[in-house]
């Protein structure tokens, strides 16, 4: 019994993260209002729509019109609403081979019939565009510019915000479509607030933030971040919990990092596993209080709204994201705390898990699937290439954000330092290199895209948007717990101002 127990011989040296408090409280979030009432736009919102399918199924348009409507309308946020229409428009330009040829000559259409279908799951390669008419070298990176990432690792609803601006400004604005995007934009922001308050009214009768005061505050910063992965009206649900999730995921990594000795981390870990209300007597008080409010949390998904709507029980998958993840974040900790530096490799094996992407990939999976597939939480669970390649973009962009306070603080070394340890670089240089690999594993995602997976679009896409959600908000500084403004704008974009009508 001695080893499992909690005495030290030595006092512990315990460390805080030393992040700020929260800048946005219970009390302040529960203040939020806005007018754009769904029930006040309704009508207008409808008379909108139906105009725009009309434009829609014009099939006297030709190809390139229809491709630029549906590239405003998906970047100006409104793609949701189309989605039927979208995708034929789409098959009649795929099917049309005369539309390849011709659109071989113009650039512009060229890129956007890529990007689009391969965006809609087409099997199309970029290769044809480039071997075939392209001498001047601007031109072919701009082409490439286009082609590839830019707008496919912004997170949808920052996007539209920009987009509705930029559109506002352009020779062809159409004022209907402008009209539709900004009352979408602000009726559906209005639908955020009211989630947030939900969300934000467990995390503080939890009082987590005062009983483990090491750990990060950021309740507002989490349901920014589910705005990100999920941002279609209809999955209110998902973001509630999402939010739970992610800020859960940030104190119990707070835990691991910087907190917990080795010998309770492995006492948590077990008590994971194991998912036994009796485990909590084993460990210490601010670990017991952290357990019992994830076991709750999780215990309150499965049976009171999960299994109650689809009569499915996902107690075994959620367990075992949530266990998948700690076991990682001990196998940091130990090398931490046996002062181990890993090989690059051996740090990004763990580490594209450790940073939460696929956990949060099951997650949020079961949090907006109705009816939930068995087949597709295998396929998830079996870790396929696309959660590989992008939990590595996000590990790398987490690094590049964080690990400068990290390593200050006193923590494993990340992707930057393995480098420079195992090569002798510059950390200049590291940064550089962990760059490029993080393009080269954005391109291994784009061609996962085109491959079969027992997913729903919307499902796949969710999974992508974690990933633009951690790429926003970690490549160049840490949008979730640093206070540098950037969490800042985005709530007030995404939550709390209304675009001008
Ligand atoms: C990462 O924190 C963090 F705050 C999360 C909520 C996970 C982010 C999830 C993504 C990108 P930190 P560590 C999918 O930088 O300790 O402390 O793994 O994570 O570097
Ligand atoms: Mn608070
Ligand atoms: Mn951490
Ligand atoms: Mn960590
Ligand atoms: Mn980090």
């Amino acid at each position: 019994m001695s080893t499992l127990t909690v005495n030290h011989p030595l006092p512990v040296v315990r460390r805080s993260g030393n992040y700020k408090p929260c800048i946005w409280d219970d009390d302040f979030v529960q203040t939020l209002a806005t007018d754009y009432t769904k029930e006040r736009f309704n009508g207008r919102v409808n008379e909108l729509k139906v105009n725009v399918i009309e434009m829609l199924n014009d099939v006297a348009k030709p190809n390139l019109a229809q491709l630029e409507l549906i590239d405003d309308l998906q970047r100006l946020g409104l793609g949701y609403h189309f989605e039927q229409e979208i995708k034929s428009v789409l098959m009649k330009i795929y099917e049309d081979q005369s539309s390849e040829t011709l659109e071989r000559s113009d650039l512009h259409a060229a890129a956007l019939r890529f990007r689009l279908l391969r965006q809609h799951g087409y099997r199309i390669s970029q290769g044809l565009i480039f071997f075939c008419n392209i001498t001047d070298p601007n031109l072919s990176i701009k082409v490439r510019y286009a082609l590839e990432l830019p707008v496919n690792w912004r997170m949808l609803r920052l996007e539209a915000r920009w987009y509705i601006d930029f559109y506002s400004r352009s020779n062809n604005m159409n004022p209907e479509l402008l009209e539709l995007a900004k009352l979408d934009y602000n009726t559906v922001q209005g639908l955020y607030q009211e989630e947030l308050k939900i969300a934000s009214r467990w995390w503080k009768e939890l009082d987590m933030s005062t009983k483990l005061s090491f750990a990060r505050d950021r309740l507002v910063e989490s349901f920014i971040w589910t705005v990100g992965i999920a941002p279609q009206p209809q999955f209110g649900n998902c973001r509630i919990e999402a939010a739970k999730a992610i800020q859960m995921i940030s104190v119990i990594d707070d835990i691991y990092d910087i907190y917990g000795t080795v010998h309770e981390l492995e006492l948590f870990t077990d008590a994971i596993e194991r998912w036994d209300i009796n485990s909590v007597q084993l460990l210490p008080d601010y670990m017991r209080i952290c357990f019992l409010a994830l076991y709750n949390m999780v215990n309150e998904t499965v049976h009171h709204y999960i299994h109650r709507e689809q009569n499915t029980d996902v107690l075994p998958h959620l367990k075992k994201a949530w266990f998948e993840l700690v076991k990682c974040y001990l196998v940091e900790a130990r090398w931490y705390h046996s002062g181990y530096t890993p090989t690059l490799e051996e740090y990004l094996e763990n580490g594209k898990l450790s940073i939460a992407l696929p956990s949060l990939a099951t997650q949020s999976y079961i949090f907006l699937a109705n009816p939930i597939e068995k087949e597709a939480l295998e396929f998830l669970e079996d870790m396929p290439d696309i959660l590989h390649s992008l939990g590595t973009v996000c590990r790398i962009v987490d690094d590049n954000g964080t690990s400068s306070d990290e390593i200050a603080r006193g923590d494993v070394p990340k992707s930057i330092q393995c480098h420079m340890f195992h090569n002798g670089t510059s950390e200049e240089a590291a940064r550089a290199e962990m760059r490029a690999l993080m393009r080269k594993k954005w391109r291994e995602i784009n061609a996962c895209r085109a491959r079969d997976m027992p997913l729903s679009s919307p499902n796949i896409e969710t999974i992508l948007n974690i990933g633009r959600s951690g790429h926003y908000v970690y490549y160049d500084s840490d949008g979730y717990a640093g206070q540098d403004g950037k969490s800042k704008a985005m709530f007030l974009s995404l939550v709390v101002q209304p675009v001008p009508l």
